[in-house]
């Protein structure tokens, strides 16, 4: 069987021919209009990406996962109250010093191989992260009492993940990685921690450089953080209603979020208009395994009552829940308890996906990404306001 570089290899010059052709003939064609509010408003919607997916192996990440002593050194050089999430940022960074891609890049490697050097890097990122992040997890919630046990080469990704958190000997639990591992790295190429790396990227930074910066975008309440948001505030909820979860109670409690000027972590979305189909994968998985655990009764309440709540306060397009609603509840019930620890599970499942991207990127040779810039005196002269 053909290895997964081979693979993307053997399809490669077809899809290079493919978006010749279609730029040679209709390259030329209007795909979007752009309005003075997308300009104003955070590009929301403007259709100017190109997004695609693939598969990875486990079995060739788990050959790649060893970490090099420096980056041993620095993350147990962390003080234990930077974020697991600036200590991931910086653990990736700092695997640039093995870059295969800056060292080509240097040699003057021909720019239609940079694809083969990126994709060699971007495996050997993402079979590192499990190692990186338990690290992270024992030094911070552990006090550095206990280091990750070793890969075990002949397991899955998320089985080894699991195991050097400390939980291997859940299966259940490694079944909900499973899941989470598979939903966070779905995306398109919009949100911030996708565009971020795929815009450093296109400056050739190298991979690490790129996730990095994605990284950084991820660690932000309104994207990524709102998974740890949501639990702790979920948590401050129960704290003051107890054990009422009438419709009342919680409905009190959300405008009382919303009236001190918070939004509600878990709810709305920059582009989706309904409950976000991976919040339906998670229910599922509470359903059946976790129908009492009492947080998991709030989250449903919850999922009642908050898109009424939030279509009256009137201002987000989407009052349903998304994929950050939903995901503590379950980690939670399985013992990982840390909230301050969720992002970083949410990144090392995103770092598949766009460094996949980043792969294609090179693959394909976009060039560098340049959108153009005016003042708000150009745009009143572009529109013809007075
Ligand atoms: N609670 C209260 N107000 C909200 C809200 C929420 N959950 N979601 C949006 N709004 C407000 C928003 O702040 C904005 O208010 P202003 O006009 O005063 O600035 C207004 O509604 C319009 O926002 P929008 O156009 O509907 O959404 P945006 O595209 O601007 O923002 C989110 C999208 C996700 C940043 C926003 O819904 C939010 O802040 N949600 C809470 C944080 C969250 O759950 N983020 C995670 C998103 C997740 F999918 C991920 O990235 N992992």
């Amino acid at each position: 069987p053909k290895t997964l570089k081979e693979t993307f290899a053997a399809k490669l010059p077809a899809e290079v021919e493919r978006i010749k052709k279609l730029r040679k003939v209709h390259g030329s064609k209007i795909v979007d209009e752009v309005t003075l509010d997308q300009v104003y408003g955070g590009a929301r919607g403007i259709k100017s990406l190109v997004w695609e997916q693939v598969r990875m192996l486990s079995e060739d990440w788990a050959a790649r996962s060893d970490l090099p002593g420096y980056v041993v050194e620095l993350v147990d050089r962390c003080p234990p109250d930077l974020h697991p999430m600036a200590q991931l940022s910086l653990a990736v960074t700092a695997l640039e010093r093995d870059c295969a891609f800056a060292k080509a890049y240097a040699r003057g490697t021909n720019k239609k191989e940079y694809w083969e050097y990126v994709f060699e890097d971007s495996m050997n990122i993402i079979a590192k992260l499990p190692t990186i992040a338990a690290r992270i997890y024992h030094n911070v919630f552990r006090e550095g009492r206990s280091v990750p046990v070793a890969v075990q080469k002949d397991k899955d990704f998320t089985f080894n993940l699991v195991n050097q958190l400390g939980f291997g000997n859940n299966e259940e639990f490694t079944e909900l990685m499973r899941l989470y591992i598979t939903l966070h790295a779905d995306h398109e190429g919009g949100n911030v921690s996708a565009h971020a790396t795929h815009l450093v990227g296109s400056t050739l930074s190298s991979p690490m450089l790129s996730l990095a910066s994605g990284f950084n975008g991820l660690a932000g309440p309104l994207h990524g953080l709102a998974n740890q948001e949501s639990l702790n505030w979920l948590q401050k909820m129960k704290a003051t209603i107890g054990d009422d979860l009438s419709d009342k109670a919680i409905t009190d409690y959300l405008w009382s979020t919303l009236n001190s000027g918070q939004v509600l972590p878990g709810y709305g979305h920059s582009v989706l208009r309904q409950t976000d189909p991976r919040y339906l994968a998670q229910r599922t998985f509470a359903l059946r395994h976790l129908p009492n655990d009492p947080m998991f009764k709030l989250v449903s309440q919850l999922y009642k009552l908050a898109p009424e709540v939030l279509t009256q306060h009137g201002k987000t397009k989407n009052p349903y829940p998304n994929i950050d609603a939903h995901s503590g509840v379950l980690l939670q019930h399985y013992g990982l308890r840390e909230t301050r620890f969720y992002t970083v599970l949410f990144g090392i499942s995103r770092a598949m996906g766009v460094l996949a991207q980043v792969i294609i990127d090179r693959a394909l040779g976009f060039p560098i990404e340049r959108p153009k810039s005016y003042s708000t005196d150009a745009w009143v002269g572009f529109v013809g306001a007075k």
